[in-house]
């Protein structure tokens, strides 16, 4: 998989993309990021791309030009499968949004501040809109680090058996078990005695049951 981002921020993705399994994707061809300063395609030699809105009030909003000249630009480079702008008030990024957008093959990903970007450049070339949650971030970065992150590791051949995605929280609409590792016993707290019991049918049948148990307790709404 190929993804372009463009941004005013490179910096502030550069770090979350270029760590543990995110570096490890791309260290092993299976997934390749450009981070793009969208700047490049200022209106002018101050590196503008944005401006005052149309009707008033606080804020700045990323202009048209700027923003189609880069996404044209790679256009001509590639054919993107999603043109995914980042903002509070898309669709809320789930593990099935990113379960479906693993499978895909480039993706462009642009990255908001201030305000926003001008609704046209959402009409004519955006094709999905994602929010990761209900809060307000500064800017669209940090959020496409997480949609990255989220679909980069479902990428196969990105996780060995040790970091396997299905047995992820979420994965099967369940909650991740507990999990314990040595000693068998700390203080007076013990590991609980059927994993260590050496039955990996039982051990598969208490961890399922833990999962079905922790989800009840803590996210109900998954199981309905
Ligand atoms: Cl995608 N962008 C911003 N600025 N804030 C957010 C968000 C995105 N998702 C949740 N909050």
């Amino acid at each position: 998989m190929h993804i372009d981002i463009l941004t005013v921020l490179p910096e502030l993705l550069e770090s979350p993309l270029g760590h543990s399994i995110m570096k490890r994707a791309q260290d092993k061809g299976h997934l390749t990021v450009q981070v793009h300063q969208l700047r490049k395609w200022a209106v002018n030699a101050y590196g503008q791309v944005d401006d005052y809105q149309y009707g008033g009030g606080a804020g700045m909003v990323m202009m048209c030009e700027p923003l189609v000249a880069a996404i044209e630009e790679l256009q001509k480079e590639r054919t993107y499968d999603a043109v995914i702008y980042m903002t509070p008030d898309g669709e809320r990024l789930e593990q099935r949004t990113a379960n479906r957008l693993s499978l895909k093959e480039n993706l462009l990903i642009i990255c908001g501040h201030y305000k926003g970007i001008d609704q046209r450049v959402r009409d004519h070339f955006v094709t999905h809109e994602i929010s990761i949650g209900d809060y307000v971030l500064s800017g669209g970065e940090l959020a496409a680090a997480v949609l990255v992150d989220a679909i980069g590791r479902l990428l196969p051949g990105v996780l060995n058996d040790e970091t396997s995605a299905l047995t992820d929280s979420f994965q099967d609409n369940l909650l991740a078990p507990p999990v314990y590792t040595r000693p068998a016993e700390f203080r007076d707290w013990k590991v609980p005695d059927i994993l260590l019991s050496g039955d990996p049918k039982k051990v598969e049948d208490w961890r399922h049951e833990q999962a079905l148990k922790r989800t009840q307790e803590r996210r109900p709404d998954l199981l309905q």
